[in-house]
């Protein structure tokens, strides 16, 4: 007899990693759900020209993370054998601004979505996005034992949810609720707010004449940045294990803001060098012109310095390991960015 294909439920479809993950379980041959908001513009522009295959392969419900009363309908009406709750308000300068919806997002709304799913199917397998911001003004090098010291209301509410309804969930009711604490991950659909997005969107612009300079805030923060597509199998890997776990996922390796714009500078046959020094401070191409400008607006009321992963355990227990480089990355997604904007403006 024909096996039964697994249903998965993806909140958070729209975004990078639900973009992803939806083609990655779909070519594993998964039926997959996925959880759709109102939005004034098309909430599917991230999946370009596959739009059409994907909405082929999923199905869409509408729903909302602050709406207890979709989300119940969304698992009835999906069943699901997997659930991945990717669905955040994920922009941490942002989470400044609007720290109740973070909150209410972030938190409660991952209770919502659990508490549900486990009273509906207890044995639901349940993937949730917690992330390497809930480690802060901790010193690199960080891993699954490493103290959390959230700086921002958005590191905050991952870090309630991930104590909450990850740790004493799976503890006190003996359910499968894994975590990825996953480091920056990226690609050519990452929003264009992000600071590597926002690199490799202005000079593009900047190498097709079409922008002068950009702004910047802190160029001295250092991320360990891989690409989103090599982080979905992880999250997928850990919901086939037989005991649910958290797992730090990321390269090992990290670089500055500024190593940023320097790799994709010269990804566009440009270089940048450094002047000045603070609010100062300017970044100019070969022929003096400046390209890159620090704007204290951009500087967040509190920063996370260093992040850099150890993923000694998702390499030993998953054997999982990120395929692009931080090279490869960066060059990938200056392309993207270079060749879909000469197109718009030629
Ligand atoms: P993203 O591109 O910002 O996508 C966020 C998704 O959440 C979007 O689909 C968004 O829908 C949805 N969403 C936001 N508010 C919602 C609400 N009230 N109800 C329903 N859906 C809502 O984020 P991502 O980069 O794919 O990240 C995926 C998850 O991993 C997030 O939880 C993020 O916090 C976490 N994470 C990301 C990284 C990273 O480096 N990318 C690292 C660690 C952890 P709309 O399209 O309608 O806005
Ligand atoms: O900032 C600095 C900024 O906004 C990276 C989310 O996916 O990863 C992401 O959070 C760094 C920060 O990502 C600008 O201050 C300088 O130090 O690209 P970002 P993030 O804050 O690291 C984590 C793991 C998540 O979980 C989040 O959901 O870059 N930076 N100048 C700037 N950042 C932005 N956005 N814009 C600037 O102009």
């Amino acid at each position: 007899m024909k096996k039964r294909a697994k249903k998965a439920f993806i909140t958070g479809l729209t975004g990078q990693d639900g973009y992803y993950l939806s083609k990655f379980l779909i070519e594993k041959g998964y039926k997959v759900f996925g959880l759709i908001r109102r939005t004034s513009n098309d909430p599917l522009v991230r999946f370009g020209n596959e739009v059409e295959y994907l909405k082929k392969n999923i199905t869409l419900l509408y729903g909302n993370m602050r709406d207890e009363k979709t989300l119940i309908s969304a698992l009835k009406a999906s069943k699901p054998d997997e659930i991945y709750n990717l669905a955040a308000q994920s922009d941490v300068g942002i989470s400044f601004v609007c720290p109740d919806e973070s909150w209410d997002v972030n938190y409660e709304g991952t209770g919502r979505l659990f508490v549900n799913a486990l009273r509906i199917n207890p044995k639901v397998k349940i993937y949730q996005a917690s992330t390497s911001e809930m480690y802060g003004s901790t010193p690199p090098p960080q891993n699954e034992e490493t103290r959390f010291m959230p700086v921002s209301p958005y590191a905050e509410a991952k870090l309630k949810a991930h104590r909450d309804f990850v740790v004493a969930l799976r503890k006190k009711k003996r359910v499968f609720i894994a975590s990825g604490i996953l480091f920056n991950h990226e690609s050519p659909v990452r929003g264009e707010h992000f600071v590597t997005r926002k690199i490799t969107i202005s000079l593009a612009k900047i190498k097709l004449g079409i922008q002068e300079y950009f702004e910047l805030g802190n160029l001295d923060a250092k991320r360990d940045w891989g690409f989103a597509g090599d982080y979905v199998e992880a999250m997928w890997l850990m919901l086939q294990q037989k005991r649910p776990d958290d797992f730090v996922v990321g390269t090992g390796e990290s670089r500055s803001v500024r190593e940023f714009v320097e790799a994709a500078a010269e990804n566009l046959g440009m270089k940048i060098t450094w002047k000045g020094k603070g609010l100062r401070e300017v970044g100019v191409d070969e022929k003096g012109i400046v390209r890159v400008k620090v704007n204290k607006k951009y500087h967040r009321p509190n920063e996370v310095h260093f992040l850099l992963a150890n993923p000694h355990k998702v390499a030993t227990i998953l054997k999982w390991k990120p395929k692009v480089s931080f090279f490869a990355l960066v060059k990938m997604m200056v392309d993207f960015d270079y060749a879909d904007l000469k197109k718009k403006y030629s």
